[in-house]
């Protein structure tokens, strides 16, 4: 019956680092980086695979085949018995390698079935792919959504492929932002705790970000996520300055008025694992693992 379904969402939020304050000194989430490839481009990422020293979105030391990520859960959940969730944040876009996150998923499924997904996507594939997420039993799903105004947008992204076609401009942030708005609403509708992540850029999105919380606030998300830009070195945005955290919070107490704000945001690595504030993933390097026999 769906009541005792939330329930068990409800209690599984409960013990979600991310979207539960109060868990994230308790509970440990891994992410398993399976998703190399993405789908658009925006100005402030630039994806890495081998830096063991920067921690931010888009870095990991390994991507993982399916079967190796199964592997790493094994390794992994047996050494840390308050892992609660098991994330797929790229190290690209979760649902621009849907085969491989779906793989993985499954097979994890079969190992534990009580463990908890999250996936993170910027939203472009979730018109396609909702309907899959919620039949596998997925309700935590993050989205990145940074501007409603497409010509704010616009400044933000600098590609959008889908479909075989590539957009630019006002077409591409118009396109990516009407699936994201289809896709949290039908996420939302079937029982999904829908969270929003929003990358604060000073001078470009920041005064337009208050809009963007209402909005998603109407779609009925969970919680909105406002992060500090950082400049990765090498992307289109890398001479921009950091958000203060001044400003951030300036912000997040404006938007708390509209809805839940987190706060405790680490801007993980795309192989984070641990509590959210003790990284241990490279503790855990497939390449590292002891082998069996
Ligand atoms: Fe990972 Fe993201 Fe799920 Fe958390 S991270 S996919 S919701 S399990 Fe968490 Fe890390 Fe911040 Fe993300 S602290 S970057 S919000
Ligand atoms: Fe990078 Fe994520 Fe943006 Fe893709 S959606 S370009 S992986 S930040």
């Amino acid at each position: 019956c769906f009541s005792t379904l939330h329930a068990d969402v409800l209690e599984k939020t409960s013990k979600h680092p991310c979207y539960s304050a109060d868990a994230h000194h308790k509970y440990a989430r891994m992410h398993l980086p399976v998703a190399p490839r993405c789908n658009i481009q925006c100005n402030y990422c630039n994806r890495k695979f081998d830096c063991v020293n920067e921690s931010r979105p888009g870095v990991t030391s390994e991507v993982l085949t399916p079967e190796h990520a199964k592997d790493k859960f094994a390794w992994v959940k047996e050494k840390m018995e308050h892992l609660s969730v098991v994330g797929i944040a790229g190290p690209g876009d979760a649902l621009a390698d849907w085969l491989f996150t779906k793989q993985t998923i499954k097979h994890i499924q079969a190992l534990d079935p009580e463990i908890t997904f999250c996936l993170s996507t910027n939203g472009l594939l979730l018109p396609e792919y909702a309907p899959e997420i919620v039949a596998l039993g997925i309700r935590h799903v993050t989205v990145t959504v940074n501007a409603l105004d497409p010509a704010i947008g616009a400044e933000i992204y600098q590609f959008v492929s889908y479909q075989g076609k590539w957009y630019t401009g006002v077409a591409a942030a118009g396109l990516l932002l009407h699936n994201q708005l289809a896709g949290i609403a039908y996420l939302v509708k079937h029982g999904v705790m829908v969270k929003i992540n929003i990358v604060m850029i000073k001078g470009l999105n920041d005064r337009h970000i208050p809009a963007v919380v209402k909005k998603v606030k109407e779609l009925g998300v969970f919680v909105t996520n406002i992060m500090p830009l950082i400049p990765a070195p090498g992307s289109a945005f890398e001479h921009l300055p950091q958000t203060s955290m001044k400003d951030l919070n300036t912000l997040r107490d404006v938007c708390q008025l509209d809805i839940r704000q987190m706060r405790h945001c680490q801007q993980c690595r795309a192989d984070a694992i641990g509590l959210l504030y003790e990284d241990r993933s490279q503790e855990f390097r497939m390449c590292d693992r002891p082998q069996d026999g």
